[in-house]
């Protein structure tokens, strides 16, 4: 048997569908004896793993570890594991063994780590826990080399497109205990329609893990997913989480066409300049098509920022985009990465007056913010990391409070990053955030909205945004949901 572990990641009730061991599981379905063991659902993991292990001849444990605190959750299972049964191999597969694979590796408690994309890697891997096959020929795969003490890390494994695998095998889980109330339904699945992003935007883990190809599902297979979803466990609407949602306009546009029928409201991410040149009608399509809102990575309001990260869109995309989304009933939803190492001073100062900005065009924006931090493959190509930034090279550094605080971009610690200035940052968003409280809090009563709103107007009106007391109490009392923190 094999069993698959989603170590917790969410408070139980931001849960979503545990899409990383469902993808694994496809590929095991009819063919392997395996189980799937949910962190977000189950109290006590550990336990239900020792108990499969007790029952049934496991043959592997693999986990799948996104960095941050669902990767201190990977660490106390395969440490309690590897104490208790050390017989058992562990694998780690996902973003945190993609791009740490050393730092994973140097665990005395993994045996693999596999990078990207993983469905292949795993029944390869089978061959070789089960003595057939040496792992050296395993693309995707690294492993501890015995005998010369060391680390060894295949080549990449290409890529294949979603059609290739079949369906996630969602009879294996109480679905119902997935589809949460959100602001796009009663219940909102979650589903992924493509892999991988063509673009290598410095801070992003995407093309660290994956490389840079994407790869489309086929419009039939999304559209049957989704009714499955919708006629089988009552979906309503579903969040695409895909890298990089829309590619080609005519693929969109075939979507949506099919999507219409469905009648589910839907959440996704996409790109400014590729947004910025769809024509009018295949947004209204969208729309139709039950598009609600899309998350945009508009990361600067400097230009030579985003040169910087080799972002690929302009400042003048993104007003185009807010504006357009405007004109066409989808919320726009504005990501920021501030702080840009080159001169994060001005960037912050040029960010929040763009934000303003966007929001004098279109208030209905929501805005994320987050401090700028690089991602070890890419960041030391701009000198931003030698010398400056040590990654850590042990899991239990990982799991500190200054490196959880990086990975979840709340205090980057980065050493270009004055206090005063992320303090500015932090400030801003706390009035931002009070001004606009995001509509995707469907809790928040509409008197706490405005008495948010009237407490913050004076402060955004005269840019005052200094010690900004009164509305961090007024945000604890009324415990405003923010979209960033959802995995706290
Ligand atoms: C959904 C999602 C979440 C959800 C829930 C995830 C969950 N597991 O429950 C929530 C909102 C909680 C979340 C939170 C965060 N996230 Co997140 N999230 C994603 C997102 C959008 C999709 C992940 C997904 O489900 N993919 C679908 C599956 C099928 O793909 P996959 O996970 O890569 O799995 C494949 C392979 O990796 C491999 N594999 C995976 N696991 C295993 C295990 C084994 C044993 C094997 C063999 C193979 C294997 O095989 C799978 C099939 O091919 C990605 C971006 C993206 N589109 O990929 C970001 C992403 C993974 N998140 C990221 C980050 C940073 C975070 C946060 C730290 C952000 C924050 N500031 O709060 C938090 C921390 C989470 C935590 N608690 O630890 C980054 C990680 C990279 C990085 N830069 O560090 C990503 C890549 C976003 C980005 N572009 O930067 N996230």
């Amino acid at each position: 048997m094999i069993v698959l572990v989603n170590p917790r990641a969410t408070r139980p009730k931001n849960r979503r569908l545990p899409l990383s061991v469902l993808a694994l599981g496809a590929v095991l379905e009819g063919r392997e004896e395996y189980a799937i063991v949910d962190g977000n659902v189950d109290e006590q993991p550990e336990k239900t793993v020792l108990s499969l292990i007790d029952k049934n001849p496991v043959e592997l444990l693999g986990l799948t570890v996104m960095p941050g605190p669902q990767m201190a959750a990977a660490m106390e299972i395969s440490r309690k594991i590897r104490a208790l049964r050390p017989h058992v191999p562990i694998v780690w597969g996902g973003y945190f063994p993609s791009i740490y694979a050393d730092a994973t590796l140097n665990a005395s408690y993994v045996d693999y780590a596999v990078r990207g994309q993983g469905e292949n890697t795993l029944i390869e891997l089978l061959e070789v826990v089960r003595g057939v096959r040496s792992p050296d020929s395993i693309l995707g795969l690294s492993f501890k080399d015995r005998t010369f003490g060391m680390h060894r890390h295949n080549a990449e494994r290409p890529m294949q497109g979603p059609d290739a695998f079949p369906w996630s095998p969602f009879h294996r889980l109480r679905v119902e205990q997935y589809l949460r109330p959100s602001f796009f339904g009663e219940r909102t699945a979650a589903h992924h329609a493509s892999i991988g992003c063509p673009f290598r935007c410095s801070f992003c883990g995407v093309h660290a893990a994956y490389g840079n190809r994407e790869l489309m599902e086929s419009p039939d297979r999304t559209v049957a997913i989704l009714s499955h979803l919708k006629q089988t466990y009552g979906a309503d609407s579903v969040q695409f989480y895909d890298m990089n949602f829309f590619m080609r306009e005519d693929h969109a546009r075939e979507l949506a066409e099919q999507m219409l029928p469905l009648g589910m409201k839907w959440w996704c991410e996409a790109r400014i300049d590729t947004m910025s040149r769809y024509s009018d009608a295949t947004l209204d399509l969208l729309r139709r098509a039950g598009c609600k809102m899309i998350f945009f990575g508009a990361e600067s309001g400097s230009d030579w920022a985003l040169k910087e990260m080799e972002k690929g869109i302009t400042t003048e995309q993104t007003l185009t985009v807010a504006e357009r989304m405007q004109q066409h009933g989808i919320i726009p939803e504005f990501s920021f990465v501030i702080g840009n190492p080159r001169d994060p001073e001005r960037d912050t100062r040029e960010t929040l007056a763009f934000i303003r900005k966007i929001k004098t065009l279109n208030p209905a924006s929501e805005i994320i913010m987050y401090h700028y931090t690089p991602v070890p493959q890419r960041g030391a190509m701009y000198g931003q990391i030698d010398g400056k930034i040590n990654f850590p090279a042990t899991l239990e550094e990982w799991a500190t409070k200054r490196w959880m605080d990086f990975t979840l971009r709340i205090d980057p610690n980065t050493p270009w990053l004055k206090r005063k200035t992320k303090k500015l940052i932090e400030n801003f968003e706390t009035v931002v955030a009070s001004r606009w409280p995001t509509v995707q809090d469907i809790a928040a009563p509409k008197w706490s909205r405005n008495l948010l709103r009237t407490l913050s107007a004076w402060r955004y009106w005269f840019r005052i945004y200094a010690f900004p007391h009164e509305l961090r109490l007024a945000q604890r009392f009324i415990q405003l949901r923010r979209p960033k923190q959802e995995s706290l």
